[in-house]
């Protein structure tokens, strides 16, 4: 199961500029509001260092690496969550994502329309976060509804917990707090889960940049950075990744000169968006196949085994694991078992980033 992010910003911004960028693709980009009326959906394998020495060192007969799938929607506007412009239905694509770019506009250019008539980062963030924020409280507002009644009529009710939780999650929202910023149990958010509210996703900000500039001489990308955190914003000349991929390898060498600072974006989308997930990648070697696998830090080896079937996490018996080092060292699995540094590990070994693990399973 690929990772699922969504692209969502104000129209014209560069979404599907960017979804090209990323996916290698040709979705319609032009300078029009709502130029993406039907979603876009792209798969891009992750560029991985250590998934290609590992492929030299073992010599496998198929190499998968991780990969994520990108949905570009139709921009939102003011008023979406009522039904304004195309927002409202497209945010049915993005709620089963687990993560969010939201692509904003920092590039200056007089002849792309901005829908707000200016270039302002700040204002255009709170626009689009009130739509989620709105598009949440109406899912919770009808599931208070719901759990009351089902819990009224059966004080008993199971799912009492799943009504204090929308609860405590509507009240978040009307002091006009995201649901990112609610601390909550397991229980709590394996309760909030099935209503797939879109303000508890991870959300990585990429400020699309003027190309030619540097990022730190960049206002806007400034103001963004001091209001929410270095971490959280990315910059990327969007319009620039995008012709790359069209280029043959001489202009493309000149092209990343030019983009200076701001070369390797689409890079660091991927690693921003592992960096907001905070995943751990693991790899398998089975049947002579080598693969790459994302998990969420902190996962233990039966749940990781889950992520490339769910009988081998039901039947996991154990796990031997390798570190991605030790392995490059020894050279191969052999070698390293004969030192001991082939450790075998149970269910509660939490997996770590660079794991190369084979399962053992009941199937
Ligand atoms: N100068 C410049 N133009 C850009 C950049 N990114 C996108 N554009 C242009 O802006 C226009 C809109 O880009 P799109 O990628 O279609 O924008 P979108 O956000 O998908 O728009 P909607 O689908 O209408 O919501 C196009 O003409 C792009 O070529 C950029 O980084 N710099
Ligand atoms: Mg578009």
């Amino acid at each position: 199961m690929p990772l699922d992010i969504g692209l969502i910003g104000l129209p014209n911004v560069g979404k599907s500029t960017l979804f090209n960028a990323l996916t290698k693709g040709h979705a319609e980009a032009a300078n029009y509001a709502f130029c993406t009326v039907d979603p876009n959906v792209g798969i891009v394998e992750v560029t991985d260092d250590r998934l290609k020495k590992l492929e030299m060192l073992v010599s496998p007969k198929s190499c998968v690496g991780a990969s994520i799938r990108f949905v570009d929607i139709a921009g939102l506007v003011r008023g979406a969550h009522q039904g304004e412009g195309l927002g409202n239905q497209f945010l049915g694509h993005i709620r089963e994502a687990d993560a969010l770019i939201h692509v904003v506009r920092c590039f200056e250019h007089g002849e792309i329309t901005h829908v707000d008539g200016s270039v302002d980062p700040i204002r255009d963030i709170e626009t689009l976060e009130t739509e989620l924020f709105l598009a949440d409280l109406a899912v919770l507002e009808r599931a208070v509804e719901h759990l009351g009644k089902v819990v009224r009529s059966n004080p008993r009710s199971t799912q009492k917990l799943e009504l204090a939780t929308v609860e405590k999650a509507r009240e978040t929202i009307n002091r006009g707090h995201s649901l990112r910023s609610l601390s909550l149990t397991k229980e709590e958010r394996d309760a909030l889960k099935g209503h797939q509210l879109l303000t508890i996703k991870p959300m990585l900000l990429l400020a699309n940049m003027s190309e030619g500039h540097d990022s730190e001489g960049d206002t806007h990308y400034h103001n963004l950075k001091s209001h929410f955190g270095e971490d959280h914003v990315v910059p990327v000349a969007v319009g620039m990744e995008s012709e790359l991929n069209d280029l043959e390898e001489e202009d493309r060498q000149l092209f990343l000169e030019e983009l200076g600072d701001l070369a390797g974006g689409v890079d660091r989308v991927v690693q921003g968006g592992y960096k907001l997930l905070d995943l751990v990648t693991f790899y398998t070697l089975a049947n002579d196949k080598l693969q790459a696998w994302q998990l969420p830090r902190g996962m233990c080896a039966p749940q990781a085994a889950g992520r490339i079937h769910s009988d081998m996490e039901t039947g996991f018996i154990r796990a031997e694991v390798a570190k991605y080092t030790d392995l490059i060292e020894a050279g191969d699995l052999v070698k390293l078992r004969e030192i001991g540094q082939l450790h075998l590990e149970g269910k509660e070994y939490v997996v770590e980033d660079g794991d190369v693990i084979q399962f053992l399973f009941k199937a």
